[in-house]
């Protein structure tokens, strides 16, 4: 009988392994069951947490934030494009753009209701039911059990048995005799003391973005609450890194404005409910702050109100910096002028929608509600943009950089030298939040893109049908680094007294306090209103190569802490990464998200291109480059010109 300390070691070899169990690798397993099934090749799924209830969909959505419908793909390009400053791999956006679709169909045919225009009530989406549209991009739905039905239809298609949950990947393995090929991958249960090694031909590793790597707002009890899944700990970009495969755009983040406290989000409020945001004096700061963009370069980037999601910040932290804060969402005048024209029963279920809103997938805003008193019909809500995130799926695009489609009109050599959705690393795939430079796909795109990827891992399967992988480390090497954390407190736990004070290992808790302090403090966190500056990021970069080898002192004494100890190993790696990008990019392409206060500008002569890196294990290393950025998509009427803006010497 395995014991703590001494797990069962079980070694197993599939064709693909799927590590995660979100929207994207769900879209994998729908997608590849039946191709892998007629070509006897075994999948195999395994995912931290429990598919019903994990990764950044578990409490559900009310919102799918991208379908198509009477758009076309291409001015989703130009949208997302604009939305993130002007750099993105068009090929991937467009490709989400014509596939995500299908999956929304999909969702719906497997139970997910979507809201329907009057009249086209109980019409399917796939037969020309119009949805009710929040904003251009964003369809309504009742969302709470989103997840729920998008995994059962996962679990149906590549069966039960073929699904092992609460296994934490720590790391992949390359193959022994070619160092650029993935082989393997090494994990541990979190229920039972048992490790696992898979080997396979190929992997799509779809484990996320990354949260809790910068110190939360929230504090004492609540610290646990934060916007995007607290159990998604850029495992993504670690293991990716580590294994040798090239990043992108790591330098970017995400920073959502929310209400404050339970971190509701806004797209509802805005978009559906019309609702305006206003300073303290209950001013529209964003038409009074907008002439500030053109003192640094950014209105470049700004179609008059339809500014991209960072401007927005900017022009909400102009205010706050200056005094005129709390940011307000008058949600009240939104309520009443929609009630105008409507019977008393319409308004009650309006005021019921405007709860839903939260409670389908963000229940600690309706808390927050509750226990402060507050009625949105009657008082307004702050607003606060919150820590800063590293995603690659909503308004982020930090990620992998990936080989896209073949079939777009002028994509560079650069952009495809393979299979669809591999990473720079032979068998290698990712979608989702993993794959950089192409966001705004959110949960719909994240599906269709992990949908896209099972095609491409299925082809690379069958193309290597007769190849065995070989792992370049041994299994002992293996368990005894993904046990360190467990042997630091099974040698040193009797030492003092107190457990959780010992000179010879350090908490999860307070390694993730550190590395949240450092990158709060110097790599532009909250609490330096997001700037920092070459010193600063030296400074960081010091501190994190501390971190980095004191993580190896980190204990676990138990299952739960093992885990929490090895979420926080890929948290640093996330956070190396991110500072890193920051330090090489020398402007401040994402104004809202981060400043470099010593390059405030926007500066697209130099830096209109992707910043690329990679990292080297043996020596703890990072080399940036600088990628070129090729425009496929012509500018649309209207569009601002610095998206389009020629003489870039990239
Ligand atoms: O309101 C390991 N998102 C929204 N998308 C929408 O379409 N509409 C919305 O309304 C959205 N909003 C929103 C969203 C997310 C959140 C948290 C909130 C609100 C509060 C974004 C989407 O949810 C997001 O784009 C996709 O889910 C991304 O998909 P993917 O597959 O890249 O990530 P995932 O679903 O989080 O899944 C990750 C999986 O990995 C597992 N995992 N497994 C094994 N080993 C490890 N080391 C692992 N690490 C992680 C996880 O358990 C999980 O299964 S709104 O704000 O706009
Ligand atoms: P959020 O709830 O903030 O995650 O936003 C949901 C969707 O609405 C995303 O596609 C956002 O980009 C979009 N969105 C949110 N707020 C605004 C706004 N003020 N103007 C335009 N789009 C918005």
């Amino acid at each position: 009988m395995a014991e703590f300390g001494k797990p069962d070691v079980i070694e197993e070899e599939v064709d693909i392994l799927l590590i995660g169990g979100g929207m994207a690798a769900c879209g994998a397993a729908t997608e590849m069951a039946r191709w892998a099934q007629a070509r006897n090749l075994k999948v195999k799924l395994v995912d931290k947490a429990a598919l019903s209830r994990s990764g950044a969909v578990a409490q559900g959505l009310s919102a799918i934030n991208t379908y198509m419908g009477e758009n076309d793909p291409t001015d989703y390009v130009r949208y997302v494009r604009g939305d993130l400053m002007g750099i993105t791999r068009e090929d991937l956006v467009f490709d989400v753009g014509r596939h995500v679709d299908s999956s929304v169909e999909l969702f719906e045919e497997w139970g997910l209701p979507v809201w329907k225009q009057p009249g086209d009530e109980g019409k399917k989406l796939k037969d020309g039911g119009k949805p009710v549209r929040s904003g251009k991009w964003q369809i309504m739905i009742n969302g709470e059990s989103y997840k729920w039905i998008v995994a059962e239809a996962a679990k149906k298609a590549i069966g039960l048995e073929n699904i092992q949950e609460h296994i934490f990947i720590v790391r992949l393995v390359t193959d022994k005799n070619d160092p650029t090929r993935v082989a393997g991958a090494a994990g541990f249960s979190v229920r039972e003391h048992k490790l696992y090694i898979y080997k396979f031909k190929a992997c799509l590793l779809v484990c996320g973005g990354a949260v809790n790597v910068f110190r939360p707002r929230s504090v004492g009890e609540g610290i646990g609450r934060a916007w995007y899944p607290v159990w998604n700990a850029g495992s993504t970009y670690a293991m990716a890194a580590e294994c040798g495969a090239e990043l992108t755009l790591m330098e970017n983040r995400f920073v959502p404005a929310r209400f404050k406290d339970g971190y509701g989000p806004v797209g509802a409020w805005f978009l559906l409910f019309k609702a305006q945001s206003m300073n303290a004096a209950g001013e529209d700061y964003q038409a009074k702050n907008y002439p500030d963009l053109a003192n640094y370069g950014y209105d470049a980037y700004a179609e008059g109100h339809k500014m991209g999601t960072c401007l927005r910040n900017h022009l909400m932290l102009k205010e706050m910096k200056e005094g005129r804060g709390p940011i307000f969402i008058d949600t009240p005048t939104a309520l009443k002028k929609l009630a105008e024209n409507m019977t008393p029963k319409e308004i009650k279920h309006l005021e019921a929608e405007a709860w839903e809103d939260f409670l389908d997938m963000t229940i600690a805003q309706c808390g927050v509600w509750a226990g402060e008193n507050i009625e949105p019909d009657k008082e307004r809500s702050e607003l606060m943009p919150t820590e800063p995130y590293l995603l690659g799926s909503h308004a982020g695009c930090a990620g992998i950089w990936v080989s896209g489609p073949e079939d777009v009109p002028g994509t560079p050599a650069h952009y495809h030298w393979g299979y669809n959705r591999m990473t720079t690393m032979k068998g290698l795939f990712t979608a989702g939040d993993g794959v950089g430079a192409s966001g705004h796909k959110f949960s719909s795109g994240s599906h269709a893109e992990g949908r896209i990827a099972a095609k491409s891992l299925i082809k690379f399967a069958l193309d290597n049908k007769d190849w065995k992988p070989e792992l370049g480390r041994t299994v002992a090497e293996l368990v005894e680094e993904i046990y360190r954390p467990v042997r630091n407190y099974l040698e040193y736990g009797n030492y003092t007294t107190a457990i959780d004070v010992n000179p010879h290992y350090i908490t999860p808790k307070m390694l993730q306090f550190r590395l949240q302090k450092i990158m709060d403090e110097y790599v532009a966190g909250t609490s330096t209103f997001y700037q920092t500056n070459a010193a600063s990021l030296k400074v960081a970069e010091r501190k994190l190569g501390m971190i980095k080898e004191d993580s190896l002192k980190m204990r676990a004494k138990d299952l739960h802490e093992l885990l929490r100890a090895w979420e926080n190993y890929h948290r640093i790696l996330a956070a190396e990464a991110h500072m890193k990008h920051i330090q090489f990019r020398e402007e401040s392409r994402y104004p809202g998200y981060y400043y470099r206060a010593d390059f405030m500008n926007i500066d697209d002569k130099n830096w209109k291109c992707f910043v690329n890196s990679t990292y080297n294990r043996d020596t703890g290393e990072w080399k940036l480059k600088k990628v070129k950025y090729a425009q496929l998509v012509k500018p649309g009427p209207g569009e601002p010109e610095g998206i389009a803006r020629p003489g870039s010497t990239v």
